[in-house]
């Protein structure tokens, strides 16, 4: 049985990084309208590369927790395939010991080039004065999926929902969409479904089951049982 793995800033969160719309998070400190959407990007370069500036240092120092570890685990010792989908833009995924990650959202190790699509490795520091390598013009933006944009690679998530027999969910509210839709899609096609949280997120219901509290002690258990 196949399993796919949707995670969430909820799995990075007892790493130091904080969520998005939990009480303190991103959203209650900068206006998503300010730094997520290409609009953004074009009327204040400059603020939305210091946001993902500072988030990528802060990232680089986070270390991997025992709930990505434990997935890793997974992934390497389960007899079948065991596919994540992440909506983070960390590495945290594959430094914990996962390779088949999949970034829907982007990563903030990436450069992309707004006009000729070249990709690169980001530069610990963006800027708005850093020309393409390819097109050798201005414009450069972080390889991040804001509001508006079509998230990565969703083909192949499709395909992976149509294989699976399991589908789980970990640390994510459920309001973001298309990853929100996920578990009814896995769901039609025939899947079971876990989510595995702090609170039970915004479509909880949809889940045939859940389990709540914090990602280092859930996941590590729920990958043990799962390989006993
Ligand atoms: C723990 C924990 C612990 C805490 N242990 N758990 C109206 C209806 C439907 C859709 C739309 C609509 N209007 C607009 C849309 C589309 C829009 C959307 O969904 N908007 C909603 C807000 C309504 N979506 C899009 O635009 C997407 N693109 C798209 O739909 O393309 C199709 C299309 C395009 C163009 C035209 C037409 C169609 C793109 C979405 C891009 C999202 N980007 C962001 C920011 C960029 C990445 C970054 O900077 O990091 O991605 S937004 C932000 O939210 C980020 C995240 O990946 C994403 C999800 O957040 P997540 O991970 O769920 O975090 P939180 O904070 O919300 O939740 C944390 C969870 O952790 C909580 O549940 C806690 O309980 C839990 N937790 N501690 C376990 N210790």
């Amino acid at each position: 049985m196949n399993i796919v793995i949707l995670t969430g800033a909820g799995i990075s969160a007892e790493s130091g990084l904080g969520t998005f719309r939990d009480e303190g998070g991103l959203w209650a400190q900068h206006d998503i309208q300010d730094v997520a959407t290409p609009e953004a990007f074009q009327r204040n370069p400059d603020l939305v590369h210091g946001f993902y500036n500072a988030r990528r240092a802060h990232a680089a120092k986070a270390q991997p927790n025992a709930a990505h570890r434990a997935l890793a685990k997974l992934e390497k010792d389960w007899r079948h395939n065991v596919d994540i989908v992440t909506q983070n833009v960390d590495d945290l995924h594959e430094r914990g010991g996962s390779k088949s990650v999949l970034h829907m959202h982007g990563e903030l190790s990436g450069a992309l080039c707004a006009r000729c699509g070249k990709r690169w490795k980001a530069p610990a520091v963006m800027s708005t004065g850093d020309l393409c390598a390819q097109c050798g013009q201005p414009g450069t933006r972080p390889d991040i999926v804001w509001f508006g944009e079509m998230p990565y690679q969703m083909d192949r998530i499709a395909h992976l929902l149509a294989q699976c027999g399991l589908f789980v969910s970990i640390g994510t509210s459920g309001n973001v969409y298309p990853a929100a839709g996920f578990v009814q899609q896995a769901r039609m096609l025939g899947a079971r479904t876990l989510e595995l949280n702090l609170e039970s997120s915004a479509g909880g219901s949809l889940f045939e089951q859940r389990r709540l509290g914090p990602a280092t002690e859930l996941i590590p258990t729920w990958v043990d049982e799962l390989l006993s």
